[in-house]
């Protein structure tokens, strides 16, 4: 069991609510609790090229969305306009389809055909 705060923080509230709260009577509902603790999936953004975006403003999206460097993001924009296609992160599922909206509507509000995937990693 890792020491991540999706698991250390729900699994600290479950002790101290069965047990009082000074959590110091330790019961099998520490055990239960740990197994039922789950690492949140992750889904992968992945951007995608076509010929009427601008570099500039895909930059701009790695920065201002997935909060890229500069260097990171112009890699990566340079990476999908020669492949077709890049993974720009992982993310758990709320965040992955949040940022995907984020660039869809910044696209359609500058007239860009910009588009992105959310995909299982
Ligand atoms: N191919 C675009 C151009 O030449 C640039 C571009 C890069 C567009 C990445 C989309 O996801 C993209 N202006």
């Amino acid at each position: 069991m890792d020491s991540t705060p999706y698991s250390l923080f729900p699994n600290m509230w479950y002790n101290f609510s069965k047990s009082g709260m000074d959590g110091k009577t330790k019961t099998r509902t520490k055990e239960k609790a740990v197994e039922k603790l789950k690492e949140p999936e992750y889904y992968r953004v992945i951007l995608l090229n076509d010929d009427y975006t601008t570099m500039d403003f895909v930059v701009m999206v790695l920065v201002e969305v997935f909060r890229k460097n500069l260097e990171d993001a112009n890699r990566i924009m340079l990476d999908v306009h020669k492949k077709g296609k890049g993974i720009v992160g992982q993310y758990p599922w709320d965040i992955a389809v949040t940022k995907a909206e984020q660039v869809h509507t910044l696209a359609r509000e500058n007239e860009f055909p910009l588009k992105c995937i959310v995909e299982p990693a």
